[in-house]
């Protein structure tokens, strides 16, 4: 018995250490209304310079952000959240590398100003890509390196020093790449005045993407007591028929406070409760969160009710939070990938957030409809390649279901300079800024630190070592890993994953036109990959570019027929391996994209849909194939019923 309690407690050490290491000393929780929380979201219209001079430094000099934009020159409408890019007809917009101007002015209620000892004022942006700059009313309130992921500053004393005068929120943003960002990118002069005009210079990128960029993500303001929540983080376990959620609270603004916790299931009821900044709350019958497609309930979400109690100058401040939890596990073997003790079996896409005229901009209607085509087609997982995607759509990862690898925008690595102290450490911030935005996501399954690095680099050994062990460190309960492209003798970074995920194009960029080959090569692939790191595969990029419409048959190149085809091939020799080690098969691409001009018709064609979200024949055949793979687990009938199949 007594072995028996001190291993307990010893797991309740782990787990509560876990919790710790992923508390990252400030938090970045996503903005919500509550009884003490109030919410002033900036969507809409904002006024939009782009600085064309030669230098791209005109709003510096003649110091913009001091006076009302349109005061410095002329100004355009431009849309937050979205690209500034394909937004208007002028060329020389879309390609726009530099510092952009957006600005915007709000009135705030006058209960956010009076009460200025009691109130915080913050202004968050959810993502804006790339470097950004942010005053308001002209005073510099704060910076940010890297797009995808958000930032905020405490307004407050500016905007509480001057009640009744509008509040002007400046942004200036540069798209600029340089060796050391990430992702990575060079600007290269022209210097042949014969060839090009005078200070000519283009951005080069190696990436297969078009670099768009703007506030991509909404802007808001919110307010919170002086002292607030500003952090939660949990994790969950599970054991016979008891839920474990660990917890650990952050509070700021003040050191005399106390702390409740409710957790509700989905009706409202307490089957929790707790106090105090660290804890654990034990769930009788918790209901698990599960895959879509493993369950008929998946992506069971619990909310924890976080209630904060403070005196400050004789005053009671309180401030809630409610954050949703899934209770599940995550676990790797040598040969499998374990949700809640069950095998899971990656049936999914590659995405991007990508769309005709927004760009990268959240896009609400697009976000749904990306759901539905993914429970149509049987996906239950899919890859932030190659960045974090929205909040707001992580959110219905978790509420639905979805499984998510969850990349940082390490894509393009490919030269020896994106392998230095610079990078590395930026490379450093990107995870723990991603691990504090999505820690708490049950969705969110592992963490992939790059995308088709050149990892066959001397320097790659240490980089990536560094990386994945710090990612490991802050987040010790999920799998890392990086998606490789080089040579499996040759990786000098697979050795420090917990999966194995490949990209390969077969009969594609080599062997072009030759689908005989595919199954042969793929099984060479990973049976080398298997014999030499002993950890499951997961086959992270496949596919083929089809022009919707364009048929051929036989099936040659860029035709519906022959992407299928491709389809067909890799699909048999999963099935060889799928029952061993290779836990995962994500297509490439969930959709058709915009890339760089150059080799691509209008950007990448390998979408089983097109850009406009219509299927190509390549979908239906991976639906037929998802679903079949779901009817083999029993539970899913009535499921596979209400899709009709
Ligand atoms: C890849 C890349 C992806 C590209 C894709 C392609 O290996 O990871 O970003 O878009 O191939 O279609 O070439």
């Amino acid at each position: 018995v007594l072995r028996g309690s001190s291993m307990a407690l010893c797991v309740l050490c782990r787990l509560l250490l876990w919790c710790q290491a992923l508390a990252l000393g400030r938090g970045i929780l996503y903005p919500r209304e509550s009884a003490s929380r109030e919410l002033k979201e900036l969507t809409g219209i904002w006024s939009f310079r782009a600085d064309f001079s030669a230098q791209r430094d005109k709003g510096f000099v003649q110091r913009w952000h001091q006076r009302p934009l349109r005061q410095s020159g002329p100004v355009i409408d431009m849309p937050v959240p979205a690209s500034f890019n394909e937004i208007t007809q002028d060329p020389n917009l879309r390609k726009y590398i530099g510092w952009v101007w957006y600005e915007k002015e709000v009135l705030l209620p006058r209960s956010w100003l009076l009460n200025a000892l009691n109130t915080r004022v913050v202004l968050r942006v959810g993502s804006a890509h790339y470097y950004t700059i942010v005053w308001v009313n002209g005073v510099q309130v704060t910076q940010h390196e890297g797009g995808h992921l958000p930032f905020e500053a405490d307004i407050s004393k500016i905007v509480q020093g001057s009640p009744g005068t509008p509040c002007r929120i400046t942004i200036a943003l540069n798209n600029t790449l340089t060796p050391q960002t990430l992702p990575p990118g060079t600007i290269q002069f022209m210097r042949d005045e014969s060839k090009y005009p005078r200070g000519y210079f283009v951005q080069n990128t190696k990436f297969d993407f078009f670099n768009y960029a703007g506030i991509h993500q909404p802007v808001v303001l919110y307010t919170t007591p002086s002292v607030y929540i500003d952090d939660i983080t949990v994790t969950t376990s599970w054991a016979g028929n008891i839920g474990v959620v660990r917890y650990q609270v952050l509070v700021t603004g003040g050191t005399h406070y106390s702390l409740l916790l409710n957790l509700h299931e989905k009706e409202g009821k307490v089957v929790a409760t707790g106090d105090g900044p660290i804890g654990e709350l034990k769930v009788v019958d918790p209901k698990l969160w599960w895959p879509y497609l493993m369950d008929e309930n998946p992506g069971y979400l619990y909310y924890l009710e976080v209630k904060l109690s403070a005196q400050v100058g004789g005053n009671l401040l309180e401030d809630v939070y409610t954050l949703p939890v899934g209770i599940r596990t995550v676990h790797v073997t040598s040969r499998q990938f374990l949700i809640n003790g069950q095998p899971f079996y990656f049936q999914g896409v590659n995405k991007h957030e990508d769309a005709d005229i927004r760009g990268k901009g959240l896009d609400w209607s697009l976000i749904v409809k990306d759901f539905n085509l993914l429970q149509w087609v049987g996906a239950n997982s899919f890859r932030t390649s190659h960045y974090p995607y929205a909040e707001e759509l992580m959110d219905l990862c978790d509420a639905y279901g979805i499984v998510v690898i969850d990349e940082c925008p390490g894509v393009g690595m490919r030269d020896p300079e994106n392998f230095g102290n610079k990078s590395l450490a930026h490379h450093l911030l990107v995870m723990e800024e991603l691990i504090r935005r999505d820690k708490n996501r049950p969705s969110v399954v592992m963490w992939s630190v790059a995308n088709e690095p050149a990892s066959e680099l001397t320097a790659a050994a240490y980089y990536f070592k560094t990386v994945i062990a710090h990612t490991k460190a802050i987040d010790p309960t999920r799998p890392v890993t990086f998606v490789s492209n080089a040579n499996y003798t040759r990786d000098r970074a697979a050795p420090y994953v917990d999966v194995i995920c490949v990209n390969s194009y077969f009969s594609w960029y080599h062997d072009s036109g030759h689908l005989e080959v595919i199954q042969l090569q793929l099984n060479t692939q990973f049976e080398n990959w298997y014999e030499t790191y002993k950890k499951p595969i997961i086959q992270s990029e496949y596919g083929a570019d089809a022009i919707a419409g364009l048929h051929n048959d036989p099936p040659l190149m860029f035709s519906e027929e022959y992407q299928t085809a491709v389809l067909k091939e890799y699909h048999s020799a999963f099935d060889k391996k799928r029952k061993e080690y290779v836990i995962g098969e994500l297509i490439w691409n969930f959709a058709d994209f915009m890339t760089d001009q150059g080799s691509r018709v209008l950007g990448n064609k390998k979408g089983i849909f097109t850009r406009q979200r219509q299927p190509k024949a390549a979908a239906f055949v991976l639906r037929d194939r998802y679903w079949k793979l779901a009817n083999e687990s029993s539970c899913l009938r009535s499921t596979l019923k209400y899709h009709n199949l």
